[in-house]
């Protein structure tokens, strides 16, 4: 750090200190950076350490969602279970924190309200909410991509005089249900996970549906004794294979059933036998697991019929099990998994609301008012999701070149980026699995190391060859984008009738695009690693 006037001075400012803001530190320091990183929050965890709601959970083997780097950090921390829950990947961020002494280069508490870049300095001043300044040639923003919670807009929301929570808000400390009429609203992931946990606690719970889930029963289970031992013993391998895997993640995950399913027969040509008896068999699983449902919206809506079978086989009530089963296409939404949610709804102290023939009105200080009724609630959570990917930067007054408005590009033309790591326009500035990577339909924590390593070998190469600047072309830019595009034109990821976090969909007045690299991690390496090798072509180097 160099000192001058106010201002310190770095090489680096990384913003973030969650999964990928402590890999960036940790390896840009390695390569001889002077390195900064600004977080909001107390301390490290980013997403996981704000989503603290009963039943968070990861839905990859905690084995592969784990930093690769670090041979000594896979062999010295111990995971519990297949699947890890938040507490326990909070405590590896922790620990890895330590281990690396990462916190000394981290300013906790420190809110990022404000970045500009001077064309003649050729240096980003990054402004915290507490009016301090920095300033260092090159940005990286590690600000994650499901790291903003997208408040619902309900008439009537401040009045409630219950108590109102927001899972990607969770307070500190255990929140007590015991005793109370609990609501949750919304039933992605989160609301998926949370709702089991919520009901075996509270007095009564009522769910409020407004899309039913499609959600894979899963078993997550604790280690055996010696089993990650074993695992341990097989990282090399583990490690490969994970990196020769479309999603960063070779063992199975919600996403790698998925790409099985892509390889089984149509359902479109199944006999009526044959469907029934995939239900029959194995349930949901059943249901689902059909080659076309990806391309097809006819065959996804027969597959959506057969899952309505299978949940009815599952909740008791004729009328819950209809009321949870989807109208959207499945698959246009992140794959969810789940432990007993089904069941949930045959217990006595679970109501569930459609939305969709019951839609709320407003929120009322006692309560949740549908145009059915009053639903008397202690406790309102809501788990509504998030304004992903764009929603973290653009929650900062970014301005690049000539003092324009990433806020203002993105809103107008849309989430473009160039490999999901840079925008036209903002010279230096990196962005961490932006809009355009794999990160959205990946293993994030494989996918973000690629990407920390790919910028830290450009940061190297700017300074090895007398650069000061990169910046992204336009046009190789919007040909990323439209590559992007092109590889999902053909599926349900973009169908009118799916609304999601992956096309901005879920958040009013956000341009619709989707937002995601689905050729896999493997082949999104060998791009990135082509345009380096071409002396970072599509960009401009000055
Ligand atoms: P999601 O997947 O975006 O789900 C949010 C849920 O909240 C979804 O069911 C929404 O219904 C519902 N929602 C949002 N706003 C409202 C209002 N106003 N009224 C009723 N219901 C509402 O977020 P998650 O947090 O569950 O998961 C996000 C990712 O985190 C997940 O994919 C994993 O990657 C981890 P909708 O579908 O919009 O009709």
């Amino acid at each position: 750090m160099t000192i001058d006037g106010d201002i310190a001075r770095f090489d680096v400012i990384v913003v973030g200190a969650g999964f990928s803001g402590l890999y960036a530190l940790h390896h840009l320091r390695e390569l001889g950076l002077r390195v900064r990183v600004l977080e909001k929050a107390h301390t490290v965890g980013g997403t996981w350490l704000v989503n603290r709601y009963p039943g968070a959970r990861c839905d990859i083997e905690s084995i592969e969602y784990s930093y690769s780097f670090s041979e000594e950090i896979q062999q010295e921390w111990v995971w519990t279970e297949t699947m890890s829950a938040q507490p326990e990947i909070e405590a590896y961020l922790n620990f890895v924190a330590d281990r690396l002494d990462l916190r000394r280069d981290i300013d906790f508490e420190t809110t990022v309200v404000a970045m500009s870049y001077s064309d003649e300095a050729a240096e980003w001043t990054v402004r915290t909410e507490d009016g301090a300044t920095v300033a260092a040639p090159f940005v990286v923003a590690a600000t994650g991509i499901l790291s903003v919670p997208l408040e619902p807009s309900i008439p009537g929301m401040d009045r409630f005089t219950g108590t109102s929570l927001h899972t990607g808000r969770w307070p500190d400390g255990v929140v007590d249900l015991s005793g109370k009429r609990v609501g949750v609203v919304g039933t992605g992931s989160t609301g998926v996970q949370l709702i089991p946990v919520v009901a075996r606690e509270a007095e009564h719970l009522t769910v409020f549906q407004r899309s039913p889930a499609y959600t894979l029963p899963w078993r997550v289970r604790t280690f055996e004794p010696g089993e990650l031992d074993e695992l341990k013993a097989s990282y090399p391998q583990i490690r490969a294979a994970q990196r020769e895997h479309p999603v960063g993640a070779a063992r199975l995950s919600a996403f790698s059933v998925l790409l099985e399913m892509l390889a089984k027969p149509p359902l479109k040509t199944a006999s009526a036998e044959e469907r029934t008896k995939a239900v029959e068999t194995d349930g949901i699983m059943g249901a689902l697991n059909w080659g076309d449902l990806f391309f097809d919206i006819e065959a996804n809506q027969m597959a959506a019929e057969l899952y309505g079978q299978a949940v009815a086989r599952i909740v008791d009530d004729p009328a819950t099990a209809r009321a949870l089963t989807p109208s959207h296409p499945f698959a246009c939404k992140r794959p969810i998994i789940d432990q007993g949610y089904y069941e949930t709804f045959n217990r006595d102290n679970v109501t569930l609301v459609d939305l969709r023939a019951d839609p709320i009105e407003s929120v009322c200080p006692n309560g949740i008012q549908t145009a059915a009724g009053l639903h008397e609630l202690d406790v309102i959570i809501y788990a509504t999701g998030f304004d992903a990917m764009t929603g973290a930067l653009n929650s900062i007054d970014v301005r690049g070149r000539g003092g324009a408005s990433l806020r203002e590009f993105w809103t107008e033309e849309g989430p473009l980026s160039y490999l999901g790591l840079a925008v036209a326009g903002f010279p230096n500035l990196f962005t961490i699995q932006g809009p355009g990577s794999p990160s959205a339909a990946a293993n994030f924590v494989a996918a973000m190391e690629q990407n920390v390593e790919w910028i830290g070998a450009c940061v190297s190469y700017l300074r090895e060859h007398g650069f000061r600047t990169i910046e992204a072309l336009p046009e190789a830019q919007q040909e990323w984008v439209d590559q992007a595009t092109a590889l999902v034109a053909a599926t349900v990821l973009v169908h009118p009738s799916c609304s999601s976090w992956y096309n901005g969909g879920n958040v009013p007045g956000k341009k619709r695009m989707y937002m995601g690299y689905t050729a896999g991690i493997p082949e999104y390496r060998r791009r990135c690693d082509e345009i380096a090798d071409a002396g970072y072509a599509g960009f401009k180097l000055a």
